[in-house]
């Protein structure tokens, strides 16, 4: 009884503008770069390609600060060239995504620089500014004590009118004021001019950000070491978010435009579908981070954390499950510019193990209930930095404020600075964020000049060139996955969903049915033969093998060894 839709059997292609292909040596990939490409993304079969922000920006984040949103920033090319982008897409049956960042702004944006010239400034309450606190010692003190994602407290002192501005992010990200019915229409008429200029649809960043709890009040203290706080509680999801998204939905069904929302720091699947149940009129699905999180400790993003099976097993049952019986839709990812690369993060990227490994991932994501989001370079096989780079290859402010943090707070604990190096040779943003491996020609193909980030030392043996058309590559294996879950939409795209052996701790399993025909999604994650006992729900003997990664597989007898890293999808019915 699931909703037929054009989204929901897509597959999403996104795109990090500044590593993806530049066009003009300048080391910084570029739109003209994108349209070099058009065949490409065909080629992979995916329906929709999303570009992350190419608005102009000082991109102290890399372009999610926006000075202007209604341009296009020159390193990257200009209006004219997204039209010829989008007419490309276009001809060729594809869509075309705009990342909307309206949580906040660049603090070089003129609203900002109005807003902060003066307290009468007719901007002043297009931002989030207040009054100082002053503790016991009379000192001054932010106004409350949540911190910013990116280090430090949320909000920024300006001597000048002696009140701060909030930024859940970088200081140079002042955070929007949505209470102000200004900022809104403005919001709403951006929206109106990228979807008049032919644009199919949006992601939006941190969008379960932009409503927060009035009076703003101080967080829950969650990590009591720490001098701030996180404070989602009073942002993530806050009181007229719901009220905010259906005037956003209203403009986008005008235009039947497609949606997607970022949203950090929520795990109650039965907040997600005021969002995107099908009767709400608000987003088509959102991002949800309970899997990209699991690794993360309890001292956040950069403390080291094994995750368990079980864990894995819960948060995608919980969501498969809640989503079918909703009316609801989820985004499936593992990859994208905030995240490492999977294989180096939870499998393995030594040589014997990556294509295997990148194939089990494809495998255990395409085949669930959603739609698939594939992140420039993971249809390669890419991975993250080898271990032998020095922390100056490292261009995130993420990563580097943490650093700078760290060494300030923990100075020559050189064990402490280890772990730290640890989890970013495991986490940091910017191992998805060096350049695509196009062929293994200079810098693999991405630029004639200077990369403005160091390329992957793996790229003569892994690019584009040696993949596309190969039979066995990492490439044509997302390719073979793309096409046989629209092959099969009724089972792998609108089926029903049940996980298998709950309790297996090395191997992923899950079946998907049409109520006739079932198929089951079988995923060794370890890097080791592992024994799996054929569930009794499961007939195997007759069974037909529709994908695989290893060459023969067996599956008639009672109990299998699956090899390193071994996945298949079988038609049992
Ligand atoms: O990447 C994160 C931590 O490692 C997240 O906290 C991330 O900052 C959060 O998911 C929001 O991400 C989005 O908004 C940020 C931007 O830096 C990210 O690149 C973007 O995807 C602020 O605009
Ligand atoms: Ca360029």
């Amino acid at each position: 009884p699931v909703a037929e839709a054009w989204w929901k059997e897509a597959s999403v292609y996104q795109i990090y503008p500044s590593s993806f292909k530049d066009s003009n040596g300048d080391g910084i990939g570029d739109i003209p770069g994108v349209i070099e490409k058009l065949d490409y993304f065909k080629q992979l079969g995916v329906d929709v390609v999303w570009v992350c922000p190419i608005y102009p920006s000082p991109k102290v984040d890399m372009g999610y600060d926006v000075a202007d949103y209604c341009d296009i920033d020159p390193k990257y090319g200009t209006l004219g060239d997204v039209e010829r982008l989008i007419e490309g897409l276009h001809e060729r049956g594809l869509k075309f995504l705009m990342d909307l960042v309206v949580n906040h702004t660049s603090d070089q944006h003129k609203w900002f620089q109005e807003s902060k010239s003066s307290p009468d400034n007719l901007y002043r309450d297009w931002y989030i500014w207040r009054k100082p606190k002053y503790d016991e010692n009379g000192t001054r003190q932010p106004p409350n004590n949540w911190g910013s994602f990116f280090g430090g407290s949320a909000w920024e002192y300006d001597a000048a009118t002696d009140e701060y501005y909030l930024h859940l992010f970088a200081k140079e990200q002042p955070d929007l004021n949505w209470e102000h019915p200004p900022v809104r229409d403005a919001v709403y008429n951006i929206i109106r001019f990228w979807l008049d200029k032919g644009v199919d649809g949006f992601r939006m960043d941190v969008i379960n950000f932009i409503s927060k709890t009035p009076g703003l009040p101080d967080a829950e203290v969650m990590i009591p070491s720490a001098r701030y706080q996180s404070g989602a509680e009073h942002f993530a999801c806050g009181p007229r978010l719901h009220e905010y998204l259906q005037d956003i939905g209203k403009i986008l069904k005008e235009y039947d435009a497609f949606s997607v929302g970022e949203m950090p720091s929520v795990k109650d699947p039965k907040e997600v579908i005021k969002s995107v149940g099908e009767s709400r009129g608000e987003l088509n699905m959102i991002f949800n981070f309970e899997i990209v999180d699991m690794d993360h400790g309890s001292k956040g993003k950069f403390s080291p954390r094994k995750w368990a099976m079980a864990d894995l097993k819960s948060i995608v049952d919980k969501w498969q499950t809640f989503m079918y019986k909703n009316h609801g839709w989820n985004a499936l990812y593992l990859e994208n510019h905030d995240q490492a690369r999977t294989i180096s993060r939870w499998a393995s990227d030594k040589p014997e193990f990556r294509t295997f490994a990148a194939k089990m991932f494809a495998t255990f994501l395409c085949f669930q209930s959603g739609t698939v989001f594939v992140y420039q370079g993971q249809e390669l096989g890419m991975t993250n930095m080898p271990e032998a780079w020095d922390i100056s290859e490292y261009r995130d402010l993420e990563t580097l404020n943490h650093w700078e943090e760290l060494k300030e707070i923990a100075g020559s604990d050189a064990a402490a600075l280890e772990i730290a190096r640890k989890e970013y040779q495991l986490k940091s943003r910017d191992h998805a964020r060096l350049p695509v491996q196009w062929d293994s020609s200079l810098n693999a193909g991405f630029s004639t000049g200077t990369p403005w980030i160091r390329v992957n030392d793996d790229y003569k043996t892994c690019n584009a060139a040696t993949q596309v058309s190969t039979a066995g590559s990492v490439f044509e294996y997302w390719r073979l996955t793309l096409a046989l879950r629209k092959d099969l939409r009724s089972i792998f795209v609108y089926g029903e969903f049940e996980l298998l052996d709950r309790d297996h701790d090395d191997v992923f399993t899950y079946s998907r049915s049409n109520g006739d025909q079932k198929a089951v999604v079988v995923c060794n994650f370890r890097g080791a033969p592992v024994t799996w006992a054929v569930p009794l729900s499961t007939n195997l003997p007759s069974a037909k093998v529709l994908l695989s990664n290893y060459p023969e597989v067996d599956v008639t007898r009672k109990k299998l060894v699956l090899r390193p890293f071994e996945a298949f999808v079988i038609l049992v019915k």
